[in-house]
């Protein structure tokens, strides 16, 4: 059983999957992390199976929005952060894609995108502020708020720097009303970085980044 991440890095993996099922053979199903995920891997004739215990992900494979070297991650530019989270905490392994510019020696350049129940927003928004971020709500072209997949509004939380993502993670989502935030910290198991030519290397993700 195979965790499948959301976004334009994790759907490359997806077309190389479904290549090597069919010409493999292989058993695989997948858990997809959202509905453009699910739509992707039916059209390409990955099986699909939903989340539950007893499909628990062997490995999760995802990308991220930013990386440190600790392999904590920011994830959620695309929305979909609070599936891919619970993808990942049933996972027995998380490989993470990432493009080499998306490794930075300290989290925080990238919004931290925070899903929130949409009764709850303000309040949320204003506590997040309160932590030192400049907050906006995700929205649509057309200017109203742009929602998950299940229903949730998306905070952009501009931190600028996060020397303590841990910490921070845990903040957050001691907030009422939060779903999730997206640090992931402790479940990246291997991190996969794209070099400018091509070329794949692995950072060494340590076994205690918890
Ligand atoms: C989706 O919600 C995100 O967590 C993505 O995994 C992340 O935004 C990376 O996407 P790209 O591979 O498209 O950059």
């Amino acid at each position: 059983v195979v965790g499948l991440g959301t976004g334009s890095t994790a759907s490359l993996f997806l077309a190389h999957l479904a290549e090597r099922i069919q010409r493999k053979g292989l058993e695989i199903r997948g858990v997809p992390t959202s509905e453009a995920t699910a739509r992707l891997a039916e059209s390409l004739r990955i099986p699909l199976v939903e989340l539950a215990p007893s499909s628990a992900p062997d490995l999760v494979v995802d990308g991220a929005d930013e990386a440190d070297r600790q392999g904590r991650l920011i994830k959620g530019g695309g929305g979909a952060l609070v599936r891919e989270k619970m993808v990942a905490e049933a996972g027995r392994g998380m490989a993470v894609m990432v493009h080499w510019a998306k490794v930075c020696p300290e989290l925080g350049a990238f919004p931290l995108p925070v899903a929130v129940l949409p009764f709850a927003w303000r309040m949320i928004a204003a506590a997040v502020s309160s932590m030192g971020a400049a907050v906006r709500l995700r929205s649509d072209r057309d200017g109203g708020p742009r929602l998950s997949d299940d229903g949730l509004m998306i905070l952009d939380c501009a931190f600028g720097r996060i020397p303590e993502p841990e910490a921070l993670e845990e903040e957050i989502e001691r907030i009422p009303g939060v779903v999730a935030c997206g640090l992931f910290t402790g479940l990246a198991t291997r991190l996969l970085v794209g070099g400018p030519d091509g070329d794949v290397e692995e950072f060494p993700v340590p076994a205690d980044a918890d």
